[in-house]
């Protein structure tokens, strides 16, 4: 194919390599990615070095880390003072965006820290205290598309949680159950339980390389019957803003003889009021540990239905309703245009279309007929669990509800080639983690990627609506439109993946701007995001505002009593601590697309 790049690592060199079964497979994603890179791999760095905090000057930054190196040991304190690589999925940065929006150089840290404990944490907490530094907990920083690993206060300190901190603590095979560390991807978890031959299943995301804990508190979604990684998650331990430690759920009752309490990961609230959920999406505390539900084994079969018309998508979405929410349906299923047929073949948009501007229908329709779904406009893949038998009892209430839509067509995996993306998707629904979906990022040399994640009811006409804003908007910014719908029985998230080029700044813009208008149209109408970029974080908070910012009011009082010097993660997910509050911080206007291309998002005014 292609030229060959260095090996990815492998999970035994590395805790966020690949496992030896995706060796070759990630070599040659590795290879394709590269081989449509045209921008450097690093450019010289512009700006004074390293980026500092805000209101800190460089001689105590370089006080307060010389500390910090004498409470960790030197090797565990890195400056961020070295050109800026954005790497690839497996190999990616921990000192900045890999999918900037905004200039390179602009959202990047100060340094990054390795604690090896939580007790390492605890003292990383303290040390920010004392010398005012804002810190940035990462689990492993492959929250892609939504900011990585890059703090949205530049020059903060990075805490990668993940290098020392990545052991699988627990497996409970009978109460079928799990607590890990923030280093622990989906791959490590999945290689361990088969190394011990359990007979239980994981829940993955579309890509395999994250972290179990960090995906589960961003509220992360998967595709097996547990798929809310979240509400399957089931104990945490977490370090507090001012160094305290908390451990949530049953852990709070201490076990005999100072062992862990026994059902810890049996029970998720416990007594009184259910905490976890501050601690999710939020910048309320650290998370070093945390349990989680394992699934038994079971059957599976997984399956596509292509759908005709762009007019059939309200009716699949009637459709689906009343299956999901009589859990007819066994995971949640993904609707898709078919234009994802081609991204996910690999193969760049110049193959497809020799234009500029967005894939025309008719390009699309011309090559979709000559692939294996042929010319339809939506394409639903699901999957059933269980016995033969009850796999075949809810295929049939399936196949009967969607054959209600003309020209529907059902297809399973042994219909379709090796090498067509469903073998892909029954193995994610199964629990078995993959790499697959970096094939979108052929699309564009350079690619980037930014999701648009709105919440709709899954009914026809709020479905309608909120596509139809997708269809529009991205018409008016230029953009190829890529919806991927994860329905459940009362609502849908409606993914929108905006591929652009990062190193083109006339791109960048359109997609900052797209993303604003966006996320405002879609306010207008009463929908909102459920998880968003850092750079736009303030703008989709600002959407929940009801009650004269309600919401945001009880965050803050909470963000304030927790944490009242502000050091940890300011702005992330739109929460400032009172020290930001006001000083021009908060991202409320066309400050993204303006700091591209030489500007800023950091404000001029003083703390
Ligand atoms: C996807 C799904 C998500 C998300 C980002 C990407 C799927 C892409 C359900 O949430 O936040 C194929």
């Amino acid at each position: 194919m292609t030229k060959s790049t260095t090996p990815p690592p492998t999970l035994q060199q590395k805790y966020s390599g690949v496992p030896e079964r995706l060796a070759s497979i990630a070599q040659e994603a590795k290879d394709r990615l590269y081989s449509n890179k045209t921008a450097p791999e690093s450019v010289p760095r512009q700006r004074e070095l390293p980026r500092l905090p805000p209101n800190i000057t460089r001689e105590a930054f370089n006080g307060a880390i010389s500390v910090l190196r004498q409470k960790l040991g030197s090797g565990n304190v890195v400056l961020n003072d070295k050109p800026l690589v954005d790497g690839w999925y497996i190999e990616h940065p921990n000192t900045h965006d890999a999918f900037h929006v905004v200039d390179q150089e602009e959202l990047v840290c100060s340094a990054i820290v390795y604690p090896g404990s939580t007790t390492e944490v605890q003292s990383v907490v303290k040390w920010a205290n004392k010398y005012s530094i804002p810190v940035y907990p990462i689990s492993m920083g492959r929250n892609v598309g939504y900011g990585g690993s890059a703090p949205r206060v530049p020059g903060s300190v990075v805490i990668d949680l993940g290098r020392r901190m990545n052991k699988i603590l627990k497996i409970d095979a009978e109460n079928a159950s799990c607590v890990v560390e923030p280093g622990v991807s989906y791959f490590a978890l999945y290689e361990e339980i088969q190394r011990r031959k359990l007979p239980l299943w994981i829940d993955t995301p579309d890509l395999g390389g994250g972290s179990v804990l960090g995906n589960a508190i961003d509220r992360g979604v998967g595709y097996t019957p547990m798929g809310d990684h979240f509400a399957n998650h089931c104990g945490m331990e977490i370090v507090l803003p001012n160094g305290g430690l908390l451990r949530t759920g049953m852990g709070a009752l201490p076990g005999k003889d100072g062992t862990d309490n026994p059902t810890w990961q049996s029970f998720q609230p416990a007594y009184g009021p259910y905490s976890d959920g501050i601690f999710s999406q939020s910048n309320f505390g650290i998370v070093c540990q945390m349990g989680f539900w394992l699934m038994p084994e079971t059957g599976h079969q997984s399956y596509m239905v292509t759908f005709p018309n762009e007019e059939d998508f309200p009716s699949i979405v009637e459709i689906i309703r009343p299956l999901a929410q009589k859990r007819i349906l066994g995971n949640i299923p993904q609707l898709r245009h078919v234009v994802q047929e081609l991204n996910v073949t690999g193969l760049p948009k110049s193959h497809w279309y020799s234009g500029s501007g967005p894939i025309p229908r008719e390009v699309v329709r011309r090559h979709a007929s000559k692939m294996d779904c042929g010319n339809c406009s939506w394409v639903f893949y699901g999957t059933q669990y269980g016995d033969d038998a009850s796999i075949k009892t809810q295929m049939n209430i399936i196949k009967d509800s969607f054959s209600k839509i003309e020209g529907s067509k059902f297809f399973l995996p042994s219909d379709l080639p090796s090498e067509h993306y469903i073998h892909s998707r029954a193995l994610v629904c199964s629990g078995v983690p993959v790499l697959r979906e970096l094939d979108w990022l052929n699309w564009k040399p350079n690619a980037a990627h930014l999701f648009f994640s709105p919440i709709t009811p899954t009914r026809a006409e709020d479905a309608k609506i909120v596509h139809e804003i997708n269809v529009r908007l991205h018409q008016k910014y230029a953009f190829d439109l890529f919806p991927t719908l994860c329905v459940a029985g009362r609502e849908m998230h409606y993914i929108a993946n905006i591929i652009y080029d990062r190193s083109s700044d006339d791109e960048k813009k359109r997609a900052a701007g797209l993303m604003r208008e966006l996320i405002a149209a879609s306010a207008k109408e009463g929908y909102g995001e459920y998880r968003t970029h850092v750079l736009f974080a303030d703008q989709v908070a600002g959407t929940y505002n009801w009650n004269n910012s309600a919401l945001m009011r009880f965050n803050e009082t909470i963000k304030d009593a927790l944490d009242p010097n502000g050091i940890l993660a300011p702005g992330r997910n739109g929460i400032w601590p009172k020290k930001y509050r006001g000083k021009g911080w908060e991202i409320t206007g066309t400050e993204v697309g303006n700091a591209i291309g030489g500007g800023s998002i950091t404000p001029k005014s003083k703390l």
